[in-house]
């Protein structure tokens, strides 16, 4: 829960961090977790777990960002940290008390190496006509600046959506808005940082010698509809506190097979982080970009 100043700070600044909202035993549990399954993936999945953006891939030095999406579905502990009390009670504090899930991700910053993230808005990746939607990110190990740890822009998710650029992958005009005009958010393990997507943020690189692992949690107010049909994922609309309200069905994800067979996962998803057109991030750029444009996500 928070409190009334934790609150008021929120409606204020866009973020909240609440320390503490795991225990140091659950947090170290979790960080087992998760290497493990990035082990797991790595060794199973003959493809890249590398999420760079294609503008941090560009930089001077070569950087590593290992991750999973909706990880609920690899392993047991994720699907209970997604409903954890504390976790959806603060979540709820912000959102009211119906909180639903839109997707979940895993980042593992490799040591010395860790990939960036170039400040960004989350807002025009999957826009929502209230913008009820907010992330958790949960820090299972220590992220201090040398880590690479989140920093955010107070007070920006009072500009409404703003402009991004391709570059790789969509973010803020670099010269614009430089990492450094953020607020770093120094975060110890079970620390949880909470913030609106329309809250400017981004990281570092890691250049510590220990790995930064976190799971963001992406959540909306289920009656805040998409105003458009994208990010769609496996997992998506499940309930976290509260009821759905409206008695939708939830989103139906394309389930064409993959060359193999299997069933893929996520399609939509996955077609927009290989480059379909849109029209969102078009619109964010004032219609500067004819012909569409393609979003490059992780
Ligand atoms: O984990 C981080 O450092 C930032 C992640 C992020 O900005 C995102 O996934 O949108």
């Amino acid at each position: 829960m928070l409190t009334e100043e934790q609150t008021q700070f929120y409606a204020d600044n866009g973020y909240v961090v609440v320390k503490g909202l795991l225990t140091k035993e659950e947090a170290a549990a979790y960080r087992q977790e998760a290497h493990a399954l990035m082990e797991r993936l790595t060794r199973l999945r003959e493809q890249e777990v590398d999420a760079t953006w294609g503008s941090a891939a560009n930089g001077a030095k070569k950087t590593q960002l290992l991750h999973c999406h909706d990880v609920q579905f690899q392993a047991a502990a994720f699907s209970r940290l997604l409903l954890n009390d504390r976790l959806t009670s603060v979540a709820a504090d912000i959102l009211g008390p119906n909180v639903q899930l839109h997707h979940s991700k895993m980042f593992i910053k490799p040591p010395e190496k860790g990939s960036p993230f170039p400040l960004h808005q989350d807002a025009p990746f999957f826009p929502h006509e209230q913008h009820s939607m907010i992330a958790a990110i949960v820090h299972f190990d220590d992220a201090p600046l040398e880590k690479g740890c989140v920093c955010v822009v107070p007070g920006s998710h009072k500009q409404g959506m703003l402009p991004h650029i391709q570059d790789g992958s969509w973010h803020l005009p670099t010269d614009e808005f430089p990492i450094d005009m953020a607020m770093p958010l120094p975060a110890e393990a079970g620390d949880a940082v909470f913030f609106s997507y329309l809250t400017i943020h981004g990281s570092g690189i890691n250049v510590s010698n220990e790995a930064r692992t976190t799971v963001l949690i992406q959540m909306r107010d289920p009656a805040d509809p998409p105003s458009l049909r994208t990010h769609e994922s496996r997992g998506q609309g499940m309930m976290l506190a509260g009821i759905d309200p409206t008695g939708e069905k939830t989103v139906s994800v394309d389930r064409t097979q993959n060359a193999d067979g299997t069933m893929a996962e996520g399609q939509a998803a996955s077609t927009e982080r290989h480059g379909a057109t849109h029209p969102v991030l078009a619109g964010a750029m004032g219609g500067a970009m004819s012909g569409g444009m393609t979003a490059g996500r992780m």
